[in-house]
């Protein structure tokens, strides 16, 4: 009886500790499969007073066929009050395949471009000219993607992620 209950106690120990040592397995694992990692090596913008202007994607604007995640990932840090802009041409007979900006309401939709529950930021004709501008005036994380082709434009990699910090100056 006496042993019963101490080969009944080493079960449950080991138990514990497997499911201990698995879970924090998954933890350590988790963070690699997030594509949002930050690159805090981009020192020089952290010492602009003013509120900044950044063109989301560069010189490539916002198109079919780029990565935002990548592009985010290299030119965050994002800070708030911070202005990203947003370049792309209305629709046109040259240009059949216009793009929008959809804000969506969290990681989970976010991961698998699910936008039943997408706000519209701007329509297909609002990146004209100087483009559409979005100021990061509140302090969570943004879930921006494209709207068009029910979802495809957002799984080819027009979506991105940016949570703005604050400064300390
Ligand atoms: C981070 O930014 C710095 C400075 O802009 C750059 O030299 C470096 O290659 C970047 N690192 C990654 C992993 O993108
Ligand atoms: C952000 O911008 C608003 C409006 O221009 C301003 O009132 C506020 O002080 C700014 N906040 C920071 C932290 O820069
Ligand atoms: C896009 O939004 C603008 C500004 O709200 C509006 O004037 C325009 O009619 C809209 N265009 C389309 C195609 O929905
Ligand atoms: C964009 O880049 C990220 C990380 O660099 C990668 O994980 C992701 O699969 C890419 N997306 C597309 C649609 O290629
Ligand atoms: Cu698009």
């Amino acid at each position: 009886m006496a042993l019963k209950n101490t080969q009944f106690l080493l079960i449950a120990v080991s138990f514990t500790i497997f499911a201990v040592g698995s879970s924090n397995k998954n933890f350590q694992k988790g963070p690699e499969n997030w594509n949002f990692k930050f690159n805090y090596t981009n020192e020089p913008l952290r010492h602009k007073e003013s509120s900044r202007r950044i063109i989301v994607g560069g010189s490539d604007n916002w198109r079919f066929g780029f990565n935002y995640t990548e592009w985010a990932r290299t030119n965050a840090p994002f800070f708030f009050n911070d202005t990203l802009v947003f370049k792309f041409d209305p629709p046109s007979d040259t240009n059949t395949h216009p793009h929008s900006i959809y804000l969506l309401p969290n990681l989970w939709s976010f991961l698998r471009c699910d936008l039943r529950w997408a706000k519209l930021v701007a329509n297909t004709s609002q990146g004209g000219g100087e483009g559409f501008e979005f100021v990061l005036n509140k302090w969570k994380p943004y879930y921006f993607a494209c709207g068009e082709s029910n979802g495809f434009h957002c799984q080819s990699g027009m979506k991105f992620t940016v949570m703005p910090l604050f400064r300390w100056y």
